[in-house]
């Protein structure tokens, strides 16, 4: 499977049958708590890594009766189908939450969806905001729902809670998995311990990893395994907090340090989504003369905020500075009608730091549509706010 280049060129990651099979059908049983009467439904774009283990690979080896359905979420559909087929088991991104959350709830609510027992997440950390809208609107607060942490270079999850057995927390995923070995250590490679962030590793083998990338041993020892010595290195940032429960706070690529305060993309973003005219945020660390790196922030509003009023970029400055502290607060929010994505629904932030760094926009080949970057950039200079 090819990784999808949000950060560099994509790297082939090599699975096995056995150990993939075994990881990928383990993990869609237990994770899904899947029963012989279930009606699982992965909504993942086939030639992702999750429409792989999620819905080829996992249910298929456990004979799970599934629904696949091939096309865009049109207002209303897949909610239709769910209804129609009295899908169970619901697995999807949380990039088309919060897009359903920017439509409004009364297209849901126009469906039965009472057949739904259980809700998963998969592909960035969900905003603890879309968490609640989940769980509220489409569970109808009766379904747990699992978030899921895993890469294609894991082949299957390794970190969710587990249904009836964790307690779920809006915005963390919770625990590892039975037998395998996550840890959340400092640049020494030790353990942070409760309530302290650090990099995301995993100590022990597990049975669907990655063997090595295609006809590139030596750039997989580089980028999986060089950092520290047997453990093996995911790239994200993550913190444990007070009960030991990890929360992932995205890729360690993407954290800015803004006057020597290293902040997370995810937690300014979840601010961001807080806010109730705010249906998606990305942030970005542009240079900048004073700080180093200053926070950029690009969002988009709900249909129901309109265009927000005149002060919504005051607003928001003021709202992230109020959730997480004035050094978070951003220099310059732009309020645009999309955000670049790849296929996955993962956000191209090199791309949005190219435009906040007043540069030329670089490689969009593999964007879900490469005309977003027009949008975006057709609005630059038009929200700008600094102080
Ligand atoms: C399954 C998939 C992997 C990267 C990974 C993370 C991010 C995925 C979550 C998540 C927070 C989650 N494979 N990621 N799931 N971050 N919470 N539940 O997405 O190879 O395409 O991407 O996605 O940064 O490293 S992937």
């Amino acid at each position: 499977m090819y990784t999808s280049g949000t950060t560099g060129k994509p790297k082939g990651i090599l699975h096995t049958t056995g150990g993939y099979l075994t990881g990928t059908s383990y993990t869609h049983w237990s994770v899904f708590d899947l029963k012989d009467d279930d009606v699982y439904w992965c909504t993942a774009d086939v030639g992702w890594v999750t429409g792989h283990s999620y819905m080829a690979y996992g249910p298929l080896a456990n004979g799970a009766t599934q629904v696949m359905y091939e096309g865009t979420p049109e207002k209303g559909r897949w909610w239709q189908i769910i209804q129609d087929y009295k899908v169970s088991i619901f697995y999807t991104a949380p990039t088309a939450i919060r897009t359903f959350m920017k439509q409004g709830r009364e297209i849901p609510d126009g469906y039965d969806l009472s057949s739904l027992r259980l809700l998963g997440s998969v592909g960035e950390p969900i905003n603890p905001e879309a968490y609640m809208w989940y769980r509220e609107v489409i569970g109808g607060e009766r379904c747990p729902i699992v978030d899921t942490w895993w890469q294609t270079e894991t082949g299957q999850i390794l970190i969710s809670p587990l249904p009836g057995v964790t307690a779920g927390k809006p915005g963390s995923a919770m625990k590892a998995l039975p037998g395998v070995a996550i840890d959340v250590v400092n640049d020494e490679a030790e353990s942070v311990g409760k309530g302290n962030g650090g990099y995301l590793v995993v100590r022990e083998p597990w049975p669907a990893m990655l063997r090595t990338l295609w006809g590139d041993d030596q750039r997989f020892k580089d980028t999986y395994w060089s950092r520290w010595e047997g453990l093996y290195f995911a790239g994200d940032g993550a913190k444990l907090d007070e009960d030991g429960d990890i929360w992932l706070l995205g890729r360690v690529d993407d954290v800015m340090n803004v006057s020597g305060h290293r902040l997370s993309t995810t937690e300014i973003e979840s601010a961001l989504v807080s806010h109730p005219k705010v249906a998606e945020a990305a942030v970005v660390g542009a240079a900048d003369d004073m700080t180093g790196q200053a926070v950029c922030a690009f969002v988009i509003l709900r249909d129901s905020a309109g265009d927000g009023g005149e002060d919504i970029v005051e607003e928001l400055r003021r709202h992230v500075a109020k959730e997480i502290g004035a050094i978070a607060k951003p220099r310059q929010i732009m309020v645009v009608p999309e955000l670049p994505k790849t296929r996955s629904g993962k956000i191209m932030r090199r791309l949005l730091k190219d435009v906040a760094e007043h540069r030329e926009v670089g490689d969009v080949t593999t964007l879900a549509d490469s005309t977003v970057m027009d949008l975006i950039k057709g609005k630059e200079g038009s929200a700008a706010s600094e102080d």
